[in-house]
């Protein structure tokens, strides 16, 4: 960690990750019980899978960096507000609304931000549904409320941005290729939204 890195600032780096995590925790559990209230009263679920990641410390320094943010404790508890992340992946497109509501409308969940890139795809091609909920957790000195990013997502968004990923992260690829690749992807991106589109309404058509 490139910040100056005395003991006070590790500890309060360590704290901030376990509360984070605990945020993970909470709001892992609420998915997860929806999940089960799901399968038991409907004969559709939303919910494919979900997935639990902490922000790698090399993602948070690079994350801060671009950002222009100081490096210091203050930046990470006010500006990143997804060191503990939740992906939620389900079968269609409005499962994706149906799950954020299912979620923000409890009591004790918050909506801090929400970015919806699948009605505003970025330049890349990429769409998710990005919210940043705020939760408490119960401590022994305490009651804390923390930041969790929840991104939403359909199987074929996710299929996408697995590839989208390697193919931005991995240095050894040439850059024509990488070019061509691109263009590809954010050609690919739509197609994969238009048959996500029609497979959803072949499904609705099924359910009435
Ligand atoms: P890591 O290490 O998991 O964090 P913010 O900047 O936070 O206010 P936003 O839009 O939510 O608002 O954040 P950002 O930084 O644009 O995107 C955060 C995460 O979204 C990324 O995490 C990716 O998981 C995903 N993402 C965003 N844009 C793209 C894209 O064009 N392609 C792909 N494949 N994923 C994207 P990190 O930082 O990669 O990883």
């Amino acid at each position: 960690l490139p910040m100056k890195s005395e003991i006070g600032d590790l500890k309060e780096l360590a704290q901030i990750y376990q509360l984070r995590h605990s945020g993970v925790n909470e709001i892992g559990t609420k998915l997860e019980n929806l999940d089960e209230e799901y399968s038991m009263n409907y004969d559709h679920n939303p919910i494919h899978h979900m997935e639990e990641r902490m922000k790698s410390v090399r993602s948070l320094v690079g994350k801060i960096q671009r950002k222009g943010y100081p490096l210091n404790m203050d930046t990470i508890h006010h500006k990143i507000l997804d060191v503990g992340g939740i992906r939620v992946i389900t079968n269609y497109i409005d499962d994706v609304y149906r799950v954020e509501d299912a979620l923000t409308q409890q009591s004790d969940v918050t909506l801090i931000k929400r970015k919806d890139y699948i009605k505003d795809p970025k330049p890349s091609g990429y769409r998710s549904l990005h919210l940043v909920v705020s939760v408490p957790v119960f401590q022994s000195n305490g009651v804390f409320d923390v930041p969790i990013e929840v991104q939403l997502r359909t199987i074929g968004m996710d299929m996408w941005a697995s590839l989208e990923h390697k193919l931005r992260y991995k240095t050894d690829v040439p850059e024509e290729k990488v070019e061509q690749h691109t263009g590809n992807l954010k050609e690919y991106a739509s197609e994969l939204f238009d048959i996500e589109s029609k497979m959803q309404e072949i499904f609705r058509d099924l359910q009435e």
